[in-house]
């Protein structure tokens, strides 16, 4: 109406939009324990409550899973968590040794 003075009723309709663009969630990414034939059931175990905070029971179930199946999905984090955790994951087994390997997976109907 000749000036440019935001009436309220439009200044609220811009902090609504505002705010729906930062609360958007971000991409998840799973963290897949792989299975393999030398890495004592024990370190996987340890590795698991170290490094994702599982309960004894809860990792002792994801190792078993891995070690039945192949692998065993551990969990679902952001892209830096999960990438995090994975290095953390490598440098345990390297430094003990162990081939142990995790992989990050698209959660499905994310983008990359
Ligand atoms: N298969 C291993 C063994 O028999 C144990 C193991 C379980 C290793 C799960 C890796 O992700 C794994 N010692």
């Amino acid at each position: 109406m000749g000036d440019n003075k935001i009436s309220k009723h439009e200044s609220e309709g811009r902090l609504l939009t505002e705010e729906r663009v930062k609360i958007k969630r971000p991409n998840m990414y799973k963290i897949v324990l792989l299975n393999d034939d030398y890495t004592p059931r024990e370190f996987v175990v340890w590795v698991l409550i170290k490094v994702f905070y599982k309960t004894e029971n809860e990792s002792l179930r994801i190792m078993l899973d891995a070690h039945t199946k192949g692998k065993s999905i551990i969990g679902t984090y952001t892209h830096d968590v999960a990438r995090t955790k994975v290095l953390q994951v490598d440098k345990l087994a390297e430094q003990n040794g162990h081939p142990l390997k995790c992989i990050i997976e698209v959660e499905q109907g994310e983008e990359d």
